[in-house]
């Protein structure tokens, strides 16, 4: 989603994490129907105070990848030198940060994903740790992540939890019921907004959004908020100026009917090698199932 640097850690450091999974327990969660009526409506839903007692904890899991970027994979700035302030992120670094280690096998991020993606299964992707600090005054170009991916399908579910208390004008926005729209657009990079060089020919570019577009959710959040969102559902932020630090953890989840998909081009996460052909389920022993009801 930026200019990255190779990962200079391995990303992958358990290699079979499915006795992990199977020796350990998540709690069951049960979803409001409402919520998931809207979720499956606009592609976005927002459940406050679902995760209050990770703030510290995923705080001070982000504290150790930013003292030390390099020391974890896929580290991103995504300011140009001569931008106010630092937008950084940094994924695929669970295995590594033992408080985000701790919030995927014992949180109920597991359950709640199955129950919203409408899954029997949660296998989970990845985690995406994100840090604007104050002054920053970049917007998040309006994308979706699924061109970004090396996956497809229909049930997907990215659980964002923002770790500060964030006003309205810098928190992220989605564009509702985007992800019924049928159309892939370009992934675009952080750093300027332009689209990935060796995007699919099937792509079509983002549409013009902005902030009195219809359709928008836009709203204050509070540290510990979930924001559950498809990997479909059209998402950015304004370029208002971060007052207080905005930092943010997502876990992204894949459900029954989510596949391996070879793109054309470049991947964010740059996963190589997985020994997969498209149509193939994601493996089970990188890729764990944390919720199986099976
Ligand atoms: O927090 C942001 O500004 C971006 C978040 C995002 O793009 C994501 O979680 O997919």
């Amino acid at each position: 989603m930026n200019a990255r640097r190779p990962a200079e850690v391995e990303w992958q450091v358990i290699d079979d994490l499915r006795p992990l999974a199977a020796a350990t327990k998540r709690p069951a969660f049960v979803a409001d129907p409402s919520d998931v009526a809207t979720f499956a409506t606009d592609g976005v839903v927002r459940i406050p105070g679902a995760f209050t007692d990770w703030v510290e904890p995923l705080r001070a899991g982000l504290d150790r990848n930013l003292a030390d970027p390099e020391a974890y994979a896929f580290p991103g700035e995504s300011t140009a030198v001569e931008d106010r302030g630092r937008f950084f992120n940094s994924y695929c670094n669970w295995q590594l940060i033992p408080e985000y280690l701790s919030f995927v096998l014992a949180s109920e991020a597991a359950a709640m994903a199955a129950a919203f993606m409408a899954s029997s299964t949660a296998q989970l992707f990845h985690e995406h740790a994100f840090s604007k600090e104050p002054s920053t005054a970049k917007a998040t170009p309006w994308h979706h992540d699924l061109p970004y991916y090396c996956v497809d399908g229909q049930q997907t579910v990215s659980i964002y939890i923002p770790l500060d208390d964030t006003p309205e004008e810098t928190a992220v926005r989605f564009l509702k019921g985007s992800h019924r729209s049928g159309q892939l657009h370009n992934p675009r990079l952080f750093v300027d907004g332009s689209h990935y060089d060796t995007a699919d020919a099937e792509f079509v570019p983002v549409p013009d959004i902005d902030p009195h577009t219809d359709g928008i959710f836009s709203s204050e959040l509070s540290a510990g908020d979930a924001l559950l969102f498809d990997f479909r559902t059209l998402h950015g932020t304004t370029d208002a100026p971060v007052v207080n630090r905005r930092r943010a953890f997502s876990t992204r989840w894949l459900g029954d009917d989510v596949t391996y998909l070879d793109r054309p081009g470049d991947t964010s996460p740059p996963l190589h090698n997985l020994g997969l052909a498209s149509g193939d389920r994601m493996r089970e022993d990188w890729f764990p199932v944390l919720w199986d009801e099976r």
